[in-house]
């Protein structure tokens, strides 16, 4: 392939460079883009799809995505697919090396692409990449140029570092921490974007005070993190605790933050709501917000990726970081909350009325036994107005549908669902059990290392460790820098 597009380009009279490549380069484009030290709206991605009229080459911007329907549209075509790996084979192209020429098939280029100037892709071949002008491009390839992509939001916010912690507080992970937090967290490793996750052990604190529990739940935390797929080769997990620069900065911080502000945070009011008297409410509460924002701050994110519930804690770091900055300077910069949208954003629980959380037991788990795991679907609310299986049933907003929504791969069948039970055609405890089956799919093989795991506490307690090590060091150069500008001139800030 790299000698065919050679000929093509030289015949046409253009300038290129092929650039040599390291072998051990990752092949996803941030990982391309950070090598030739330039910025994702300079990668062009080409990808090969499926459709009812044949197959199809679209290349689009790094920092745009393919917006399927739009491209549907454009095209005039019903059906619109990624092609397999065997397809892709069966065209003389390797997934993940497809150049933005020299194809046997139909061209579509994203006029997007006609912002930039120059941009990098592959060759086809994985040791060079692909320098050159758009304009010389359009001149090689006959592509029909259209309007298919949308801005990445991501690239647009131009989110290179995240954060996120988890607290250790219950046994595991249930369905609102994997939508709301984990899966978009691995989404954006996968992206290329440097991540951070930590254990929030100090933050267990406020509810656990038996040493026995609070270390197993922060090991069951482990466990389910790498059981998902986390790599801690590539993502820097750690414990906060680890990182004794999370208690230094919540105690200059403090002095940023107005009692007002932390008096309206929603953790302290929850509790007050539920009843807790002020006076006996512990201090560690109360400050939780605090210790947040310095967990945020030190590793300077440009984003948190969490669930609704934590918006406003998010939004008190900012405003923290902003007080801290007026007094000494732009030293921390404004983090976004990212939150995703729609029902995902706050996962509501098996009680059909509150955000599904441990504390409130309204759960489905993630690696509970498979007992407990029916038990808590089959216990979930559904539409308190249908007595029947031949009523009616509202699926918007209907836990079991949420759950399906998140868990069952098989959209077919989630859609059959939803019609039948629109139409009064199915019974709540069919869409449980298929919801059950789903889960049991959908996790089978994170179940499977989870258990293989289970026994080896010295490799949570390593990787936790190594992440530790990691961390420190960006944390250590912020509680340097802030030390220096509010005047503590010691040991540390000295070094
Ligand atoms: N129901 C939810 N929907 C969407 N996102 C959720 N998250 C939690 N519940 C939902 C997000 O998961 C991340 C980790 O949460 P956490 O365990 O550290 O604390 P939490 O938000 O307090 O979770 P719980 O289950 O509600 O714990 P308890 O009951 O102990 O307070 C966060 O990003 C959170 O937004």
């Amino acid at each position: 392939m790299k000698d065919k597009i050679e000929k093509l380009l030289k015949d046409a009279g253009v300038a290129y460079e092929f650039i040599p490549l390291p072998e051990d380069l990752p092949m996803d484009v941030p990982s391309h883009m950070n090598f030739y030290k330039d910025t994702l709206e300079h990668a062009l991605a080409t990808m090969i799809y499926k459709t009812e009229k044949g197959f199809i080459a679209v290349s689009r911007r790094g920092d745009t995505k393919v917006n399927s329907k739009k491209l549907r549209k454009f095209l005039g075509i019903k059906r619109l697919s990624l092609a397999t790996e065997e397809e892709m084979k069966s065209l003389g192209l390797t997934p993940g090396l497809v150049p933005p020429l020299g194809h046997s098939i139909p061209l579509y280029f994203d006029q997007k692409l006609k912002d930039i100037d120059y941009f990098f892709d592959g060759t086809g071949h994985k040791l060079f990449g692909l320098k050159m002008r758009v304009d010389d491009l359009l001149k090689v390839d006959k592509a029909t140029i259209g309007d298919f992509t949308i801005y990445d939001e991501l690239s647009t916010l131009k989110i290179k570092r995240v954060l996120s912690g988890i607290t250790p507080s219950g046994s595991t992970l249930h369905l609102g921490n994997y939508a709301g937090a984990v899966k978009p967290q691995f989404d954006l490793l996968e992206k290329g974007v440097e991540s951070y996750y930590f254990v929030a052990d100090l933050h267990a604190l406020t509810t656990i005070q038996d040493k026995d529990q609070l270390e197993k739940c922060i090991i069951n935390n482990v466990f389910d993190y790498i059981a998902l797929g986390l790599d801690p080769e590539k993502g820097i997990y750690f414990r906060q605790s680890d990182v004794s620069e999370h208690s230094m900065l919540a105690i200059v911080l403090a002095n940023y933050v107005p009692f007002g502000l932390t008096n309206r945070m929603h953790a302290f009011k929850d509790k007050l709501a539920k009843g807790v008297s002020k006076e006996n409410i512990n201090m560690g509460l109360f400050n939780y917000p605090i210790l947040m924002a310095a967990d945020i701050l030190l590793y300077k994110p440009d984003g948190v990726p969490v669930g609704e519930d934590q918006r406003q804690h998010v939004e008190f770091a900012r405003e923290t970081a902003r007080s801290f900055n007026k007094a000494h300077g732009a030293i921390f910069p404004i983090p976004e909350a990212l939150i995703q949208k729609g029902y995902t954003s706050k996962v509501i629980g098996t009680d059909g009325e509150r955000k599904m959380s441990k504390s409130l037991g309204n759960v489905v788990n993630i690696f509970d036994d498979e007992e407990t795991i029916r038990r808590q679907i089959m216990g979930s609310y559904t539409d308190p107005n249908r007595k029947h299986p031949t009523d009616p049933g509202r699926v918007e907003g209907n836990p079991i549908f949420i759950y399906h929504d998140i868990v069952n791969d098989n959209k077919e069948e989630v859609e059959d669902l939803k019609k039948r039970y629109r139409e009064g055609k199915v019974g709540d405890v069919e869409v449980k059990e298929k919801l059950f089956a789903a889960h049991m799919r959908k996790f089978a093989e994170a179940r499977k290392k989870r258990k293989e795991l289970e026994n080896n506490i010295d490799l949570a307690r390593e990787i936790l460790e190594k992440g530790a090590e990691k961390a420190r060091k960006v944390a250590r150069e912020t509680m340097k820098e802030v030390y220096e500008v509010v005047g503590i001139t010691n040991k540390l800030s000295r070094q």
